[in-house]
């Protein structure tokens, strides 16, 4: 979409405007009473929420991540779907999917009764997407920014054959020293320990998850929220999900970080990703007609 056609869509709702965002893309500012938030039609990508409580953004943006068509955005949260990580039988197709790397449309931008700002992106089936997802969809990513960052990642099966898919909001969240964080609600869940693949799958204690070093779990068959808790920050972000069974926990740490183009070598310990998903067991199964939504949403309090 050209600036001048998100300008109109921006232009007579209050507290929302496009400006140039990093690599000339444009990028859409939601400004409430409460937050503050910036969103990419490229991949509908939310780059940016902060609380006017907070000193420190709630997303953590690489400052080498990539600003350009065809590449994803590292940081926000980055839209997964329909597989998740590498494709299962075409490993030169893009990792994560085709929803991150795509323009997408803006369906409507609207100020809500409560304040909050919501704006609804479109992406549909197309020729690109049929050549290396042969089926059709329609897929609505739904942002709410207000208290709290909402976003419901939702897909219509208009076709006639059952869709079959895996999808993540992959959040990175800003942390002031990932070695000091732990994350709370997972306790006690089974998750695939992707550092040490030949073990396989293994069942978290009824301790915190900590990071000693690179950390890569899909947890599954879970429903809970979780809390990351940051004590060199002051804070507690608190990942609430509807309709997803899977969180997926992840640091790259030192040597992976250093393997990552768009990754600088230093930021390892200023983020972690706790990823609101439907992955491996919890793939999902959409029928002709049917429409399937999942949700996360994000709050920040300050430490008790
Ligand atoms: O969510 C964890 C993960 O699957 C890791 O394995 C790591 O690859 C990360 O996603 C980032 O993937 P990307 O394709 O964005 O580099």
């Amino acid at each position: 979409m050209t600036f001048e056609t998100l300008n109109e869509i921006c232009r007579d709702v209050p507290g929302a405007s496009v400006v140039e965002g990093q690599g000339g893309l444009p990028v859409i500012a939601l400004q409430t009473d409460a937050s503050q938030a910036q969103v990419y039609p490229h991949g509908a990508h939310v780059t940016h929420f902060q609380p006017v409580t907070q000193r420190e953004p709630v997303l953590w943006l690489s400052r080498k991540s990539w600003f350009e068509d065809g590449k994803p955005i590292r940081g926000g949260v980055p839209v997964c779907w329909p597989w998740f990580g590498p494709h299962s039988s075409a490993p030169d197709l893009p990792s994560h999917g085709i929803a991150r790397t795509r323009e997408w449309q803006v369906e409507s931008l609207e100020l809500l009764d409560d304040e909050s700002l919501r704006v609804t992106f479109l992406l549909k089936s197309d020729e690109q997407t049929r050549q290396v997802w042969p089926y059709s969809f329609e897929l609505r990513h739904e942002i709410t920014v207000g208290a709290t960052l909402e976003m419901t990642l939702r897909t219509r099966n208009p076709g006639k054959s059952q869709l079959s898919l895996c999808e993540a909001l992959h959040s990175y969240f800003r942390v002031g020293d990932v070695q000091r964080v732990r994350i709370e609600g997972l306790e006690n869940t089974t998750y695939i320990d992707k550092i040490a693949a030949a073990a396989g799958r293994k069942q978290q204690g009824d301790e915190p998850v900590t990071f000693e070093g690179e950390v890569d779990r899909p947890y599954l068959d879970t429903e809970s929220a979780c809390t990351l808790v940051d004590p060199q920050l002051g804070r507690r972000i608190i990942v609430r999900k509807r309709n997803s069974r899977s969180t997926v926990v992840w640091n790259p740490h030192i040597e992976k970080s250093a393997r990552m183009e768009d990754y600088a070598d230093d930021e390892w310990p200023t983020m972690v990703c706790i990823e609101t998903a439907n992955v491996h067991d919890n793939a999902v199964t959409i029928d002709p007609g049917q429409t399937h939504e999942m949700t996360a949403v994000i709050s920040v309090a300050d430490m008790e």
